[in-house]
């Protein structure tokens, strides 16, 4: 085989896209009154969807629901826990709301996210190492997202060293290259592809690397369409994984297809319902 197409399949391992889902989020208009009503019903279905949908994981995001951050993500956790033991994927730029949700967590945890600046890798790098927590480093600092690959890449480098230096096991390790949507950003679907190329073969074992897909596709018109086209694209360029919508079953067989065609999975006629467990 070509030296390169080699790289890009091997490094890879045969680990199954992590699909963790994203619609737990308060920037849904059900999910927020079932926040603000402190209706669990509203937040367990929604749950219970994206795990048949084929969810490995579930992000929670407290987005703009009315009251305090804290009490609403400590709420939300407790509700989530009672229907699932997937691990939870706790989204909050807020550190003291992070370290509070970690210490509700029963089920595994992520922690989602780091910038990749010196000062909150110092902070959330040993509260991932004390909590015995996943942890998603984003390739951003003080000055954004950057549009080059060799600043996303840099920065990669900076979050595995930190990893490293405090004894956080590279395979709890996630980097997020960070996607901005098409409409606004379109130079950086193919600057994200190239990180990703070249982030993958950083380190032996590499990291992993996760995005949070639906950001793509964000006031676009096509969006299920973008979204899966997109997954495709990254699984073949080293994404082990997406926070996406597993109740979206065009982009989750998309993506099963892909990693199928790339020989992480055996091709059955029913590879489909095999990978799902169904
Ligand atoms: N990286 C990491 N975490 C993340 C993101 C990321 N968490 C949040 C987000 N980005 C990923 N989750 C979503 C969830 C929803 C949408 C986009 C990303 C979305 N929502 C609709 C919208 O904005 O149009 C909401 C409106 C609606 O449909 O009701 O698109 O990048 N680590």
């Amino acid at each position: 085989m070509h030296e390169a197409l080699t790289g890009a399949f091997t490094a890879q391992g045969n680990e199954k896209m992590f699909v963790i889902g994203e619609r737990i989020n308060g920037m849904f208009d059900d999910v927020r009154k079932g926040i603000e009503n402190r209706d669990k019903s509203i937040i367990q279905q929604v749950a219970q969807k994206q795990i048949k949908g084929g969810a490995d994981a579930l992000d929670i995001n407290v987005g703009t629901a009315r009251g305090q951050a804290m009490d609403n993500m400590l709420w939300l956790v407790e509700s989530i826990q009672e229907v699932t033991e997937l691990p939870l994927c706790i989204d909050t730029t807020k550190f003291d709301v992070m370290s509070e949700a970690l210490k509700a967590c029963k089920n595994s945890a992520i922690i989602n996210s780091s910038k990749a600046t010196e000062e909150e890798l110092e902070r959330y790098v040993p509260l991932a190492v004390e909590n015995n927590a996943r942890l998603i480093a984003l390739t951003i600092d003080k000055s954004g997202v950057p549009g080059d690959v060799d600043s996303r890449v840099e920065m990669g480098a900076a979050i595995v060293t930190k990893a490293m230096e405090h004894g956080l096991d590279i395979s709890d390790l996630f980097i997020d290259p960070v996607i901005l949507p098409v409409n606004v950003a379109p130079k950086q679907p193919v600057v994200v592809m190239e990180t990703l190329r070249q982030l993958k073969v950083l380190s032996d074992p590499p990291p992993k690397f996760i995005l949070g897909l639906s950001n793509v596709s964000q006031s676009c018109k096509l969006r299920s369409l973008i979204n899966r086209t997109y997954l495709v694209m990254a699984l073949a360029a080293g994404l082990d994984g997406a926070i996406m919508d597993s109740m979206d079953s065009a982009l989750m067989e998309a993506g099963i297809t892909a990693e199928m065609l790339m020989e992480k999975q055996i091709y059955c006629d029913d590879y489909i319902a095999a990978y799902l467990g169904n």
